[in-house]
């Protein structure tokens, strides 16, 4: 922390680090949320003497700043109107589906996008309150893309760094959106712009020429007279910790148990997604189906379980998508179960992360098959887990991950033909290969870990 109590570093996230667990006579008690971001961020503003900007995760009067396991969180508050157009309404329903390749259609409502641009001065204000005249304010995702233009004009002499976590789109749809200008124009206050992948630098840099006068090339374009880095910085895990879980006692023990009540003679096939229409968990259900109505596998020798983390309720597409879901596993259970043997386990919830690296290591397969994906950690957390070198990873090749992660088989997640074929050759690949492509995707992921993705950020953006 300088002198004045200012930060060189305010991190301005849309949630807090830490959550409420208790409100109690002495007041509010917090827990480190857990997470790769949490991770990874954490040492440095404790470092740093940093401070993380964001909602505390209810609406109502925000608690005071307060400094929780040597960070200081700096809590912006949201009514419940303000939840409803910021986050359920531009954030969910506009920036999200738009994003996500237009999964789904995006709703432009004049009545969402004023809540936003006030959500976006209000984690602004108070970002700016927080920075030391020289600092840097690292802000993150497509619920603060006006924040860089609004911390810039209140810090002229800050570093700013923006990073998003979700894909950008090509042109033609981001071109759709009646605020695109602005949105844009919020984001080139920024010294470094970063994506998850080139394709989503590229896309962001030709919005920007097409749309301001901003000119210059696809990684770096001048505006007003500064330089805007545009940059793929793809994210990753704490490696090492899945590593770790992967060998601990509670985790090993939970797989046999694990492995005696599902059957130890079945193969296992796993998918773990928030339940989210992005993320295509129907499709690839279905595409099980379709192996189980050919014979090529059955109830008795194969399991496929899914885990789909309830998210964004309170928004109707994805009560649609859940009722979708639930009726592919409804109907595959109906037609294939035998006695003692269920097809499909549907676990509706979200796991403590010991159970869910016990079933990255009970899966022969792992199913990732997003339509659009900006990154997806679940996929390395399984390879990170996969110490002794099995497993096999079928991809989306619309994941950011597809960039990386090559050992995998890549497949098209719209097509249940192909996505069956590949799922029946990752079931029967032989074990030479399995060990020769898991090898190659081990080499990634231990090579880049989250710590070396904030690393890097930090770096460009102080350059
Ligand atoms: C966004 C982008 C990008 C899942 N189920 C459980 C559980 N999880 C954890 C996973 C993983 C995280 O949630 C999900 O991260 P993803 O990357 O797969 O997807 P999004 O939530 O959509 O994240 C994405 C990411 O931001 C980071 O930049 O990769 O593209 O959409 O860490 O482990 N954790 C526990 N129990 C569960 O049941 N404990």
């Amino acid at each position: 922390m300088a002198s004045s109590g200012k930060s060189e570093l305010v991190v301005l996230a849309n949630r807090l680090p830490v959550r409420k667990v208790d409100t109690g006579p002495s007041g509010d008690q917090w827990a480190t949320s857990p997470g790769g971001l949490v991770s990874a961020l954490a040492p440095i503003l404790r470092e740093r003497g940093g401070s993380w900007v964001g909602w505390p995760g209810d609406t109502g009067e925000a608690p005071k700043p307060f400094t929780h396991d040597g960070i200081r969180n700096v809590p912006v508050g949201l009514t419940s109107g303000e939840l409803e157009a910021f986050y359920y309404g531009f954030c969910n329903r506009t920036i999200w589906p738009l994003f996500h390749d237009a999964v789904r259609p995006p709703e432009f409502h004049r009545r969402w996008w004023w809540p936003y641009v006030e959500m976006n001065s209000r984690f602004a204000s108070a970002a700016a309150k927080r920075l030391s005249e020289d600092g840097t304010a690292w802000v993150h995702d497509y619920q603060l893309m006006l924040a860089p233009q609004m911390i810039r004009m209140k810090k002229p002499g800050a570093r700013i760094g923006f990073f998003l976590h979700i894909p950008w789109p090509p042109e033609e749809l981001f071109a759709q959106i009646p605020w695109r200008r602005q949105i844009v124009e919020g984001l080139l206050a920024a010294d470094v712009v970063g994506f998850q992948t080139k394709l989503a630098a590229i896309n962001f840099a030709r919005a920007a020429r097409r749309l301001t006068e901003a000119t210059g090339s696809d990684s770096e374009l001048r505006y007003r007279g500064r330089k805007v880095l545009v940059r793929a910085f793809p994210i990753s895990i704490d490696t090492e910790r899945y590593e770790q879980l992967a060998e601990s006692e509670t985790v090993l023990e939970r797989v046999l148990s694990l492995r005696e009540m599902l059957g130890p003679e079945r193969r296992v096939i796993l998918g773990v997604d928030r339940l989210d229409y992005t993320k295509g968990i129907d499709v690839r259900l279905r595409s099980f189906e379709e192996l189980l109505s050919r014979g090529t596998v059955s109830a008795s020798n194969t399991v496929f379980v899914q885990v789909a983390v309830p998210s964004r309720e309170q928004v109707d597409e994805y009560t649609h998508e859940r009722e979708s879901i639930e009726r592919v596993v409804g109907r595959i259970n109906g037609a294939f179960t035998e006695p003692g043997r269920v097809p499909v386990h549907y676990l509706y919830r979200s796991l403590p992360v010991e159970e869910l690296v016990a079933y990255y290591l009970l899966a022969d397969v792992l199913m990732v098959t997003p339509y659009r994906d900006g990154m997806n950690l679940v996929a390395k957390e399984y390879v990170a887990s996969r110490r002794d070198g099995s497993g096999v990873l079928v991809l989306s090749e619309f994941a950011g991950a597809a960039n990386e992660l090559r050992g995998s088989l890549l497949v098209n997640p719209h097509d249940i033909d192909g996505m069956a074929q590949a799922l029946e050759a990752a079931l029967h690949l032989p074990k030479a290969e399995v060990g020769k492509r898991m090898s190659a995707l081990r080499r990634v992921v231990r090579r880049h870990s989250v710590f070396n993705w904030a690393d890097a950020f930090l770096k460009a953006v102080a350059a």
